[in-house]
């Protein structure tokens, strides 16, 4: 079980105001920021970053979104820190995640849902590196 998952606030959060809250959520929610980060992505490194959603049908609008604006990426630590983090962070669609949760609380669509949390160890490792060089430090 790996303690590490990676997070971005995604640019509608961004736009609305929402990332102050958003992370004060995640802290509430017992994790410690290991590395942090806010940019602007291009529509290359968006279309890399969700290179795995390539044959999904939305891959095309869902790199265009992500690449309008910017974003925080972060890394986050906690014990189970993937598996806990896609409860904090709601089901995909908000209108279908719980009560409480980060996207049910700032989201409003299905592709523009608030926050990104890894699906897997694997996956934390990876989408981390992507952004960051190093986070052991902390
Ligand atoms: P997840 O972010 O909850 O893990 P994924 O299935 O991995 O959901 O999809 C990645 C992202 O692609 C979602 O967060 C959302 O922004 C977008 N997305 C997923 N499904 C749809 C859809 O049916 N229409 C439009 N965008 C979608
Ligand atoms: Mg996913």
């Amino acid at each position: 079980m790996s303690n590490i998952t990676f997070t971005m606030i995604k640019p509608d959060a961004v736009a609305n105001g929402h990332t102050g809250k958003i992370i004060d959520h995640v802290i509430n929610a017992g994790y410690k920021i290991k590395a942090m980060k806010y940019l602007w992505l291009t529509k290359e490194q968006a279309g890399q970053f969700y290179a795995v959603h390539i044959e999904r049908p939305f891959y095309n609008d869902l790199v265009s979104f992500m690449s309008s604006g910017p974003i925080v990426a972060a890394v986050l630590e906690k014990a189970n820190a993937v598996a806990d983090f896609r409860i904090v962070i709601g089901a995909t669609d908000p209108q279908k995640a719980d009560a409480g949760t980060i996207r049910q609380l700032y989201a409003k669509s299905i592709d523009a849902n608030a926050v990104h949390g890894s699906d897997s160890d694997e996956n934390a490792a990876i989408e981390s590196s992507f952004f960051f060089n190093s986070f052991e430090r902390f």
